[in-house]
């Protein structure tokens, strides 16, 4: 049986894939701080007959995400796809020097994507098999004001990933995809606390039908499911009236 470990498998996208992926018959190890919320999922997933584990672990400790390899191998034996999905989006204009958000936005998106995929390569390099899917965003492959840190997060996903791809596809059959959402209805913007992005965004906020992260989880199926020769690079997904 597949396996998929989902970082951020606590709430909204990550929460969406980890159903999605069961439903395609991947064996699914939950992770995120919030293990009451994981061990609820847990138990939705057994009663309808898929398999689950669910490890507590913050994305930002090294040690952390080894132990949540560790489970995944203990329990089923691989690691066939990691979903890189734990982010933080704490918006600011850069006038407002939000130092302490900058420092956590670039410790959960880029170490905790880092840490993430340490943990795996070492078995999906010896397996000769794997998959890692990184969500990125449409702020990683254009930037817009207020976000100048979360799109370098963003930007340094699409790095990482390509990386991957050159190095790890040949010689290891390791494959590489980012997903870059657009707007989604999750708690993602309860992490905003700089008052004046709200007000910004005001007009937008009012007018743009959002996503459901179901829609999100279905493009990342997509790209999980493929034949070993078929790579997906790049899925973009977002709202129909949304333009940037
Ligand atoms: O947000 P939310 P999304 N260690 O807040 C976890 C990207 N994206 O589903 O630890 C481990 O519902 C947190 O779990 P917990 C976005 O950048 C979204 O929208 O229990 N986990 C929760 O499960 C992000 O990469 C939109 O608090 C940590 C999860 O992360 C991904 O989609 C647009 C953690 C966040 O779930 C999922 O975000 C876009 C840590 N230190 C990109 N810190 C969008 N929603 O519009 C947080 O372009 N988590």
């Amino acid at each position: 049986m597949k396996t998929a470990i989902i970082t951020g498998a606590s709430s909204g996208i990550g929460k969406a894939t980890a159903y999605a992926l069961a439903k395609e018959g991947f064996a699914v190890i939950l992770s995120a701080r919030s293990i009451d919320k994981l061990d609820e999922l847990k138990s939705e997933l057994l009663s309808q007959g898929h398999k689950a584990i669910a490890i507590k672990a913050d994305v930002t400790k090294r040690n952390d995400m080894k132990e949540v390899a560790k489970a995944a191998l203990d329990e089923f034996g691989q690691i066939n796809v990691l979903v890189n999905n734990a982010g933080i989006m704490p918006l600011s204009f850069m006038k407002n020097l939000h130092e302490d958000e900058w420092e956590q936005t670039i410790d959960v998106n880029v170490k905790g994507v880092v840490n993430s995929i340490a943990a795996v390569l070492p078995a999906m390099m010896e397996q000769k098999d794997g998959h890692i899917i990184n969500i990125s965003s449409i702020a990683g492959i254009s930037v817009f004001p207020t976000g100048a840190v979360y799109c370098g997060t963003k930007y340094a996903v699409e790095a990482i990933t390509e990386g991957i791809r050159l190095e790890l596809t040949a010689p290891y059959n390791i494959r590489a995809t980012t997903i870059r959402p657009g707007a989604v209805e999750t708690n993602l913007m309860s992490t905003i606390t700089d008052q004046e992005v709200f007000a910004a965004f005001e007009p937008m906020l009012k007018s743009l039908k959002f996503l459901a992260s179901e829609d999100i989880a279905k493009a990342i199926v997509y790209a999980a499911i493929q034949d070993p020769e078929v790579s997906i690079d790049h899925v973009c997904v977002r709202p129909s009236h949304q333009l940037m």
